[in-house]
């Protein structure tokens, strides 16, 4: 089948050739694949088939940009949050983030590519980051909405990859999954509030960034699944456990009844309980609109990738005074070695 997700790829030079392989391979190959069966995890010196290597180097790197690109729009409010504790409580999130990015690179490197590699395929718009940071931030609600939906989401999407086959990712995953879980409930509270004590023009506030959160969010999963090119290798392989349209299921289904909580009503008329399938429907989610902001041309993706490159430029002279003093530390310990 022919999908816009095949469409991009073939744009991107992503279609492979079949590759011949020899008995040896093979043999390791099954080996690998008995592993992957019986539940044993992969480390980082493990033989591994070289598609497999691929395909955690373009999740792990991806999910590490979208860490890191995710600190531009909240980094927007942190001069503008409506009090001290709010204040700290964006800035330690944001800084959390940066972190995560950090585990994440770490982790990537392990698969044999360096962080230059991985920021300059960044900064050339070759590797992707999460569609939903391709969207503005325009008022201080957005900042509990982000808390609330979009960390909501990345949990639901994360807490499987804790056990993904590949133990470098694992690992750092269970470290994120516990600070995206303050994350999201910091962004609750901050809408609670507002929503229990604010004024009415706070309260329309929250409501009218849940109105322009909630599509974009349930995007966050990616495509549906028989649009989604790597899902059956990816669930194969135990890098992922449960498939986008599955997760994006139990986010609609927990969300409900925390926005019915908050006071909040979600944007969309053909959301109701399906007493058969024990689950909510909800209403079609428009893939054009996403396939466009996964192609470069969201709302914010000109402005988001020019600020990384920027932050990069900029942060020049630090990179070279780090490597200068590094250097002369070798130096000196050379000379008293
Ligand atoms: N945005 O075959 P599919 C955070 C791409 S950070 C952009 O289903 P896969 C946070 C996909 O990459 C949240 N692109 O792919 C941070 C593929 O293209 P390529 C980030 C998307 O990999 C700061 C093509 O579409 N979370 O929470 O099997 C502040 C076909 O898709 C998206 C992660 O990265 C998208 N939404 O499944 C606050 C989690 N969706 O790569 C919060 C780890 C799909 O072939 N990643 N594409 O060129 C994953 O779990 C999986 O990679 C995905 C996609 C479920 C996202």
């Amino acid at each position: 089948m022919y999908t816009q997700a095949m469409d991009l790829m073939a744009k991107e030079g992503k279609t492979e050739a079949p590759v011949l392989r020899s008995a040896e391979e093979v043999q390791l190959e099954e080996r690998f694949d008995a592993r992957i069966d019986a539940g044993d995890f992969i480390e980082a010196k493990d033989w591994m088939p070289e598609h497999y290597r691929k395909t955690l180097l373009r999740q792990i790197s991806q999910h590490a940009h979208s860490e890191i690109v995710g600190m531009l729009p909240e980094g927007n409010w942190i001069t503008r949050a409506p009090t001290l504790k709010r204040k700290a409580i964006l800035l330690a999130k944001v800084q959390d983030e940066g972190g995560h990015g950090l585990y994440l690179y770490a982790a990537a490197e392990t698969l044999g590519t360096s962080r230059d590699q991985m920021f300059d395929a960044l900064h050339t718009g070759k590797a992707k980051y999460s569609s939903i940071f391709n969207y503005p931030t325009l008022s201080w609600a957005d900042m509990g909405v982000i808390g609330w939906l979009v960390d909501g989401a990345a949990i639901m999407n994360q807490v499987p990859i804790c056990r993904c086959s590949y133990a470098p990712y694992a690992r750092a995953m269970v470290r994120i999954c516990r600070e995206e879980s303050f994350h999201q409930r910091q962004g609750f509270d901050s809408l609670f509030v507002m929503m229990k004590q604010g004024t009415q023009a706070q309260k329309d506030m929250v409501q009218d960034a849940v109105n322009r959160w909630w599509w974009a969010t349930l995007m966050m999963f990616g495509p549906t699944d028989d649009q989604s090119p790597n899902s059956a290798q990816s669930m194969r392989w135990g890098i992922k456990r449960i498939s986008n349209d599955e997760l994006r299921q139990k986010f609609v289904d927990a969300t409900v009844e925390q926005a019915q909580v908050l006071g909040v009503s979600l944007p969309d008329p053909d959301l109701r309980w399906n007493e058969e399938r024990q689950h909510y429907d909800f209403g079609a989610i428009d893939w054009s609109e996403f396939w466009r902001v996964v192609g470069g041309d969201g709302p914010c993706n000109r402005e988001r990738l020019g600020a990384r490159v920027k932050a990069w430029e900029d942060g020049a002279w630090v990179r070279d005074a780090a490597l200068a003093h590094a250097s002369k530390q070798a130096e000196r310990s050379r000379k008293h070695a």
